[in-house]
Parts: C-alpha cells; structure tokens; sequence
C-alpha cells in the first residue's frame, strides 16, 4: 500500500482550517495544515493535527452495543435498529411526538447532513423537542439576531481585515479561536490592526494569552458586562456622537434606546464593572475616532445571566455610530446556501411557557422536561455526539433524568460519560470518515470575513460497523415505520438510495448524502460536487460588500433595524435591581469558565497527548489574594460550591485571574467514563454539577445557560 495525501478541512472548530491527510491502509500517518488552502493558508492548530487519535482511538465503537442486565453487549445492527424501532414506535402510539426528543451535540454540527436528518427523523414524529450546546453558547445572539435584524441566521462579525478598533469582549481567540466568525489564525489578522495603527481592546476577567499578545487588556467583574455596554452607550449619545438622519433612514427606536442608557454614567457603571470610568472614556473616544470599529461579544459574556442584553446593546452601538454595514465595522453575513425562513410558529415549553429559541428547547431544562410527570413528558431520546451528562448544567439532576427515560439511544464514536446511561450505544462515523461542506454558521449565516467554500470527500473508510448517523437515523425511522419528515416520498428516496448505494457501481454505504449536499452546492449555484472537488485548497467566493446590508438586506417586518425591541425594553426595566444586587455581593467570588490548548469541551480528554503530566486534570484558577484570604495553598485540594452543590478541584495560583473572580475548566470528571480508556484516567471534576439548570437559572428569552458570573463558596477540602 503506498501513502495517500488527500486534501480535507478540519470540523473541530468554526475555524474549519485546510488540511492534508496522509494516510496508508486506512491508517493516518500525519495530518499536515494545507499552506495552499485559500483561508487558513497553512494554519492549523494542535487539535486538527492529532485527529487522527481520535478517529484511531482503540476506544471507536465498532458495533452496535446492547444494555442487557446492566452491562453492554455487541448486537447486530439488525437487531438494535429493529429493537429500537418497535419501542420507539410503542412510545409514539402511547405518548404522542412530545415524548421524543434529541440532544444534539456540538461534534456533528459541523458537519451539514446529519444535523439536517435529524430534524426530519424528529419530524417524523411530530416531535419538536430539540436540545442543543446553542443554549450553552450562543443562543444569546440567536434571540438578538431575531429581535434587531430579523431573524435568528442574521449576525453580524467584525470587518477584522479593515477595522481600526475591535473591542473584544468575552473572547480569547489564542486558545479557541473565535466564534460567530470564521477565522483562522485569528490573532495574525488581530495583530495586523495595530500594525496598521488601529487598536485592540480586551475586556475580559482574567488577563487572557490573547490580552497577553497585544493590544489592551481590560479588567471587568464577570456577568457585569450589560452595564459596560450601558455605560459605553450612555458615553456615545451623551457625545451628540449619532448621526440622526443615517439612524432614523435605517433603524427604529432610537429614542426608546436612548432613554434606557440615560442614567447609566462611565462613574456609575465603574462601581460594579470595575472597569475604571477614564478607560470606558477613553475606549469611547478611540471607538468614535476610528475610520470603522466593532464591539464584538462572545461566549464568555453569552454565558452570562445578561448575553442577550450585552448583544443588543453591543449591536445598537455599532448601529447608531455608523458602524454597522461600514468598512472597517461590524458586516452582515450573505449566506452562501439561499436563506431559508425560519418557521414563524413561536413553540414553548411545557415547562413554564418557556420560548424555545432558533427551533431548539433550552439544555437548562432538560431535565425537567424528562423527570415533570404529565402530557409531554419526555420518555424516548436522542443523543448525538454530545456528552449533556458534562457539559450541560445540572448534571446530577441529568443523571437522574437519563435513568427515568423509557428509551435512551446515544450515537457517538466512542463510549462517553453520558453513553453510561444509554439502552443502545451506536458507532457512527468520525468527521474524516464523512463528505462534507462547510458548517451551516457558513452556510447559511455567511460569517465569514473571507467568504469562501470547501467540499470534502471522506477521507477515511468508517472503521468497523461505523455507519453515517443520517442513514442510522433514516433506518430508524423505517424501522419504527415513519417516514421522514413525515413525507411519504422522501422516505421512499431514503430507501432507494440506500438499496443503490449496495449496487457497486453506485458504491459507498449511502449515496443520499451525496445527493442532499450536491442538491445543497447547486443551490448556492457553485456548481456540483465535481465541479468543487477541483477546488481541493477551497474556493473564494465574491467577497463581502460594506454596504449592501442597511436599507436593503434587514429581515425585521419593518425593513429597518430595531433598537428597542419590545421585550428587551421590558427586561431593561430590571437594570436597577440587577445593579443593586451586583453591588451587594461585590465581595463575593465568581466563577467563570475557561477553555485550554489541549482541550475541547469533554473529547479532547481521551487523547492521552492531551492529558499528560499536570494536565490529567482540571484546577481552581483563582488569584493569590482571594486564595490567601481563605487560607487555601497552591495544589491544596479546594472545595467548591454553588447552590448547595460541590466539587473538589487543586488549586492553582494565577494572578491573571482578576481578584474576586475564580475559574473551573468544563468537560472533566471522567472517572466514571468505562468506554474512554485514557480519559477515565484522569482526576478532574465536572464543574457542572454546580452550575445551575432549571427553568429559574437560565436567561429569559435567550435560554442562554449561566455558566459565567456564578457565584461561589470556596474553602479547603
Ligand atoms: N460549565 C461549562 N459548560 C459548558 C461550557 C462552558 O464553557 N462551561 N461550554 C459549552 C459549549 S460552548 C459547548 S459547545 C458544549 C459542548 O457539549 P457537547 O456537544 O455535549 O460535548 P462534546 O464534548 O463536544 O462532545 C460530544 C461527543 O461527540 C462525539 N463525537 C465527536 N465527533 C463525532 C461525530 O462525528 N459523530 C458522532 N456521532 N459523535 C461525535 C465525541 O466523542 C463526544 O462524546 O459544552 C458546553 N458546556
Ligand atoms: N482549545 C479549545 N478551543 C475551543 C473550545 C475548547 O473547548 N477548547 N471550544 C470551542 C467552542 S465549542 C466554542 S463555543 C468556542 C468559544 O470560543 P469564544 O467564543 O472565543 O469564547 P471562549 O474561549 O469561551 O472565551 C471566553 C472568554 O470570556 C471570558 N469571560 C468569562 N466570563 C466573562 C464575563 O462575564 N465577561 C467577560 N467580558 N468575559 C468573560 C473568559 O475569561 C474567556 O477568556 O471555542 C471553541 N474553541
Ligand atoms: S483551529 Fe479549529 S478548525 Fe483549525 S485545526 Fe484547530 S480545531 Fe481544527
Ligand atoms: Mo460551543
């Protein structure tokens, strides 16, 4: 056998970076970043370099496995499909489509097919109940997306190419890249604004490897991010800085905006975000001075209890100073694929009427909606590639909600933590065994400073019995004899296209992923897959164009962008007491997250590269002074708590951690994970056993988890 390189994008991140894959015998021999591929242009980091542990673990599922009396056992696919059919189908008759639902996880959604399966396995159902990370990231700027432009696919990014300010809250684009814009390497594009004598500010509670590198670090208490942005608008108006004619041509509600920013001075805000109101002044004035600047917010503030009200008051900024559609300021992402309509149909929760947002049920509830007795309760799920039991809030309510399910399905590439709780654990495919476009933040939302496409064939052949999770989810559907998307005409392609994919000279395990994403390239009038797979180094689309977006491109009935949408409005009504309260507990510890080079989310553990040495575990980042104030030494075992609920964690030093504020890594405790033979060797804790979850916790609205800005107790263990 001799060494094939073939060309393929990575699906770890937003980052999606070109890689070369070397591979001999189904085997990976070395995975090299692509230099000649039209983005990234040679970067790639640690985690798509060593896929090839993932897609080799000794640990890949190989066979359908069984819970029989307690323990997994290998059964044939036709015996797990046919079993999980004919309970799902007695579900169904007995409980209705709101008894099923799925979980699904952050993994799989960069890739385009199988996501898009699973709305239609779950529609076949009449099931609506989809649980995702989104709450857990970034369902804040789906709620303002929706809310200012019109739809939860309408965002906006930093022009980073040609701004001369970005103000950067809540991110750290050294360790996890960036999100809701597409970029790798971000910090060569971020250094290149000061290179061009723009600016970089940080805002952040701890002093991050990207504050590190350059630009200026800003110090700010967590979750009080909402009331640096009041500030900062205050600061904008009360400078006569808003041109009213551009405004009033292209947005509605100024006036109602500007009342809400009235009472909130630099002075003022600066008692609880600690932001020193000079450096809020001064940032103002370097914001309003730059020939285009962007605020841009990310996960650590969408975490928060406010990431829905930092969005909008971050965007209305950047609309009212005249930097929204602008060189150089914030850009509307042109979707590649022809956008589609959300459904206009506001679904709620059983639990408290909570809304769901961008077609998904908040994470923070999902154990409600699995242990609430009565009509709608969910007995049937779905997991797949997700580990909810780690990385959503709550996880021992999870882990008794999981245990109550009447059917419990996990589709993954290996045996996780939460797999533990499942009746049937199925193999599917690792991302290099899969043909892919890229992600649908891409796609369909266009978030991409340099817009471009990519098509990859796989590039691995599935190991074992692995199979595609779309045609899993298919054969399920037929075996509980439903038809997908209840369409009686694509479950019949579905089978067709599964009894031709046997034939040899159609060849593969299933075609109709071929056809759906050919269907989808032609679409976006990018020809078909082979017209792309000449394009191995990907292929530049026209780019964005400043302009094109205000007056033109808004989704919202009104044609203009809203900057008081009227339930926001009604939350601002709560600044005072939110401000009153950050400052009776100003003396308290917050606990925020924070994401590492070796790390993602719960998979990355499981490589043992990833977790030598001091890294077999997670810490408590917490700085000296709060640590000596509790008597707590470094490598002490330190107890941690939050709503009743703790973890033991080490303690570890670090003076970038701002005082008052302490962080615990998410993603470990995996002690208990018997199918991850590296990472059960680990010692960490899930800091989501304290976090908290249930209707109560989670940001109205939004949905949004709160993750960030909790507060804790900490004390020797
Ligand atoms: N406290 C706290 N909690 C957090 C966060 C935080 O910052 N703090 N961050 C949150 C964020 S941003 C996210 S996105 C979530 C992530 O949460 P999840 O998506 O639930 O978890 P992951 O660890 O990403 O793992 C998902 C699983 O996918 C599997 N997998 C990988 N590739 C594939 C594939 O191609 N097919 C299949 N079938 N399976 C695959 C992996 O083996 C792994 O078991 O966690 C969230 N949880
Ligand atoms: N190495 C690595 N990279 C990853 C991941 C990973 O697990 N490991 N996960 C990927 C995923 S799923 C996602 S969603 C993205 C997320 O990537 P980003 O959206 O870039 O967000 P984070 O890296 O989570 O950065 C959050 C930052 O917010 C800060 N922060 C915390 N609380 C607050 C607050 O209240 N206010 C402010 N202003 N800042 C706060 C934290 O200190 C941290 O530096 O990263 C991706 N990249
Ligand atoms: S930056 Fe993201 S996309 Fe690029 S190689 Fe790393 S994990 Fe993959
Ligand atoms: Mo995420």
């Amino acid at each position: 056998m001799s060494v094939n390189s073939k060309k393929t994008f990575c699906r770890i991140c937003e980052a999606q970076c070109g890689l070369i894959v070397h591979e001999e015998n189904n085997q990976v021999i070395k995975i090299e970043p692509n230099k000649d591929h039209v983005v990234s242009k040679g970067y790639a980091c640690i985690k798509g370099l060593k896929m090839g542990a993932f897609a080799h673990s000794p640990d890949r599922l190989k066979t359908p496995l069984k819970k029989v009396d307690g323990q997994f056992v290998e059964v044939s696919w036709e015996q797990a499909l046919s079993e999980i059919g004919d309970k799902l189908k007695a579900i169904h008759a007995k409980h209705g489509g709101e008894s099923i639902a799925s979980y699904m996880g952050n993994p799989i959604g960069f890739s385009l097919w199988p996501p898009m399966v699973m709305t239609m396995f779950l529609k076949a159902f009449g099931a609506n109940k989809l649980f995702t990370p989104g709450t857990q990231d970034c369902a804040s700027k789906f709620a303002g997306g929706e809310r200012l432009f019109g739809s939860a696919n309408d965002q906006v990014f930093p022009d980073i190419d040609h701004t001369q300010l970005l103000i950067a809250v809540g991110s750290n684009p050294v360790i996890s890249k960036m999100s809701f814009i597409s970029v790798p390497h971000p910090m060569d594009r971020i250094t290149d604004i000061e290179k061009r004598g723009g600016k970089v500010y940080w805002v952040n509670p701890r002093l991050t490897e990207s504050a590190k590198r350059m630009g200026e670090y800003v110090a700010i208490r967590p979750d009080t991010d909402v009331f640096f942005m009041l500030g900062f608008l205050h600061e904008v108006i009360e400078r006569g800085a808003v041109d009213r004619k551009h405004v009033d041509k292209f947005m509605n509600g100024y006036d109602a905006l500007a009342a809400v920013a009235k009472p909130w001075k630099a002075e003022r805000v600066a008692e609880v975000t600690r932001v020193p109101a000079e450096q809020l002044k001064q940032m103002v004035s370097d914001y309003l001075a730059a020939d285009g600047a962007a605020i841009y917010s990310s996960t650590g503030v969408n975490q928060s209890r406010h990431g829905l009200m930092v969005y909008w008051l971050q965007e209305a900024i950047n609309a009212i100073s005249g930097n929204l559609d602008k060189r150089g300021g914030v850009l509307a992402g042109n979707s590649v694929f022809p956008k589609f309509d959300a459904p206009k149909e506001q679904l709620t929760s059983r639990i408290n009427n909570i809304p769901y947002i961008n077609s998904t049920v908040p994470a923070g509830i999902m154990a409600d909606e699995i242990l609430t007795p009565g009509p709608g309760k969910v007995r049937a799920m779905f997991n797949m590639s997700g580990n909810p039991l780690l990385t959503c809030s709550g996880s021992e309510r999870l882990a008794e909600a999981f245990d109550d399910l009447e059917l419990f399905v996990c589709l993954d590439i290996v045996r996780n933590e939460t797999a533990e709780y499942a009746d049937y654990i199925l193999p599917g495919l690792h991302s290099l065994e899969r043909a892919d476009v890229p992600f649908y933040f891409f796609t369909m939302m266009g978030l991409m400073p340099t817009r471009s496409f990519d098509y990859t064939d796989p590039v691995l052949k599935a190991v074992g019995e692995a199979r595609d999770e779309g045609l899993i989810l298919r054969q399920i559907c037929r075996a509980a004899g439903k038809s997908l998307a209840d369409s009686k005409p694509l479950q019949w392609l579905s089978n067709i296209s599964e009894a031709a994919a046997k034939l040899p000279l159609v060849g593969g395990a299933n075609s109709m992923d071929k056809l759906f994403l050919s269907m989808m390239i032609r679409s976006a009038k990018l020809g078909g897959i082979n017209k792309l797979r000449k394009h191995p180094n990907g292929l530049l689309l026209e780019p964005n164009k400043p302009g094109d977006y205000l007056g033109q491109r808004v989704n919202t009935p009104s044609g203009k962008v809203e900057l008081a949408p009227a339930d926001l409005l009604a939350r601002a009504a709560e600044f005072e007491k939110t401000f009153a309260d950050e400052i009776t507990n100003t003396q308290s510890l917050k606990l925020i997250q924070k994401r590492e080079r070796f790390t993602h989310n719960t998979w990355a553990h499981n490589v043992e590269a990833f977790v030598k040495g001091d890294r077999n575990t997670n810490y408590l980042y917490i700085n000296a002074a709060d640590a000596s104030e509790r008597l707590l030494a470094d490598g002490e075992m330190a107890k941690v708590s939050a709503g009743g609920r703790s973890i033991e964690v080490p303690v570890k030093i670090d003076n970038d951690m701002m005082v008052g504020t302490v962080s615990v890594p998410h993603g470990w405790g995996h002690q208990e994970a018997y199918g991850l033979s590296v990472a059960r060797k680990t010692v960490g804790a899930n800091v989501n056993i304290i976090t908290p979850d249930g209707p109560d916790s989670i940001e109205p609205v939004s949905g949004m988890s709160h993750m960030n800005g909790v507060l804790v107790q900490i004390c020797a263990a």
